[in-house]
């Protein structure tokens, strides 16, 4: 192991200071396309820093709440322009942490550009409803207000975006954060709470504190003060976060696992089939949420489409997403590599045909990273694991079907509902599959990744519980409404019985 003496050592974020965890225990951020690459050390938090990051937070809250919120998306302005303008070397830095290629971390960051102009807009709108009173002499309205203490549990694959999905809209709606994010990405996190902390957002409205899932995330779920967790994850992770959470009523947020799936009907350009297949297999090495896992194929055109597929897929160039010809990094981590290597041993075991992949790589410039070639298996069908449970690593799935009706039951026999997507040019085909698929997102011609940032975001089935982030639905994750009535008639009115004669 090289030394860690000359790594830069980073801190938590606490009511306005960087200040190391009162435990004095740090862990080390190695790049996963080259361990021998020490990143930085960050701290091993516990839940002594979670708790003053709390207590920060919570004060803050007071001031905060009261700022008008045109002025909060003022500071937010300011966010995204620093973003812009750092753009590529948060990128560069997100790479070496995260793996995946410099346009996708890129993409990383301008999601959360994105995201925080259109929330910053939203200082100026969070509209609310005027509406008659049944009485004379009286109005009647909604506002929204924020609830307080947010904690955002964030995951490593969209290491900018997915915080600032949470960070944003929770602090133009007037709430104060305690950020804990993933342990494998936390250089993205400072840099984006470093831009916060410049652009002007007053001290303790955005604390962050890095460590261990249970010893950071379980005061983060269960201390009193805090109000909302919103959490993205696996769904193990997320419904012990919702468990934590019950007792307190805390409103709950998850985003969680995907199986999503690509339907290619007979009639589909397959051509544009095998790139959007491509591009949700295995772009990000397949760690989206949003991945492509599963591809379901029209018996007509299942020979030549998978023929073009696992061609296409052997030629992608694996290596380090720093490097312009890289089309595909590593794993995050080695545990996850870990489960790629054990599903693709559960695919084999279990009689599905590998067609493409199935590899660890390890020779030359791969040998210092978590690589793993793109896999593809044919012939799956619904019984097996590998086309039932989230892998999140190169690992795609390919089954026959013989109707549209036929693929959209497969689409939907999954325990998730986050994306699906259907290749046709018959559009009756494409309005049938849109409605019927169970899932938060869908797509027509292009593959089950691609989300943008005004629309809502999450999905059905135990890939949420009912909420949805970006876009307006945002803003219901990080308010909750205030019905308000103005009875200016001078005398006691009673709604329901006071009824008018005309
Ligand atoms: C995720 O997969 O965790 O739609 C987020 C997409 C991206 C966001 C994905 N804009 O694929």
């Amino acid at each position: 192991m090289p030394s860690t003496i000359s790594a830069t050592v980073y801190h938590n974020y606490i009511d306005g200071r960087w200040a190391p965890s009162a435990s004095g225990s740090t862990f080390e951020n190695r790049n996963p396309a080259n361990t021998d690459d020490l990143i930085g050390v960050f701290q091993q938090s516990t839940r002594r820093d979670v708790e003053a990051a709390l207590a920060a937070a919570a004060s803050a809250y007071e001031r905060w709440r009261l700022v008008p919120a045109p002025r909060r998306a003022e500071l937010l302005y300011g966010v995204a322009q620093m973003l812009v303008s750092r753009k590529e070397e948060f990128a560069r830095d997100m790479t070496r942490e995260m793996g995946k290629v410099l346009n996708e971390t890129r993409g990383d960051v301008q999601e959360a550009i994105d995201m925080t102009f259109y929330m910053a807009g939203e200082g100026r709108r969070m509209f609310g409803q005027t509406v008659p009173s049944e009485l004379r002499n009286k109005f009647a309205m909604s506002v929204r207000q924020p609830l307080g203490v947010c904690s955002v549990i964030t995951p490593w694959n969209f290491p900018m975006a997915i915080p600032s999905w949470k960070i944003i809209p929770a602090l133009v709606c007037g709430n104060t954060v305690v950020f804990k994010p993933a342990s494998t990405t936390p250089l993205s996190a400072v840099n984006f709470v470093k831009v916060l902390e410049e652009a002007g957002i007053p001290k303790g409205v955005v604390n962050m504190v890095t460590g261990d899932g249970e010893e950071v995330g379980t005061p983060l779920t269960t201390d009193d003060v805090v109000r909302v967790v919103s959490f993205t994850g696996s769904t193990h992770v997320g419904r012990i976060v919702n468990q934590a959470a019950a007792p307190g009523f805390k409103k709950v947020h998850l985003e969680m696992g995907g199986k999503n799936v690509i339907m290619i009907m007979e009639d589909a350009n397959l051509e544009l089939a095998v790139d959007g297949c491509l591009w949700g297999g295995f772009g990000t090495t397949g760690q989206r949420c949003t991945a492509a896992s599963r591809v379901v194929v029209h018996e007509k055109v299942y020979k030549p489409f998978l023929e073009q597929f696992v061609a296409r897929a052997k030629s992608l160039v694996i290596g380090d997403g720093l490097r312009d010809e890289t089309q595909m990094g590593p794993s995050n981590s080695e545990g996850q590599l870990n489960t790629v290597i054990k599903y693709v041993k559960i695919g084999r075991d279990e009689g599905a045909r590998l067609v493409a992949g199935g590899n660890r790589l390890t020779a030359g410039t791969h040998a210092k990273g978590y690589f793993h070639e793109p896999t593809i298996f044919a012939d799956v069908n619904t019984r097996m694991r590998i086309a039932r449970e989230e892998i999140f690593g190169p690992v795609v799935s390919v089954m026959p079907c013989r109707s549209l009706d036929e693929a959209i039951d497969i689409g939907n026999d999954v325990e998730y509902g986050l994306s699906a997507s259907i290749y046709t040019q018959d559009i009756n085909r494409a309005f049938t599959a849109m409605r019927d698929l169970y899932t938060g997102i869908f797509y027509v011609n292009a593959p089950t990744i691609g989300a943008e940032v005004h629309l809502p975001f999450g999905g059905t089935k135990h890939t949420g519980n009912g909420h949805r982030e970006a876009g307006g639905a945002a803003l219901d994750v990080f308010s909750e409404w205030k019905s308000i009535y103005v009875d200016f008639s001078g005398k006691l009115q009673r709604a329901q019985i006071d009824v008018e004669s005309l």
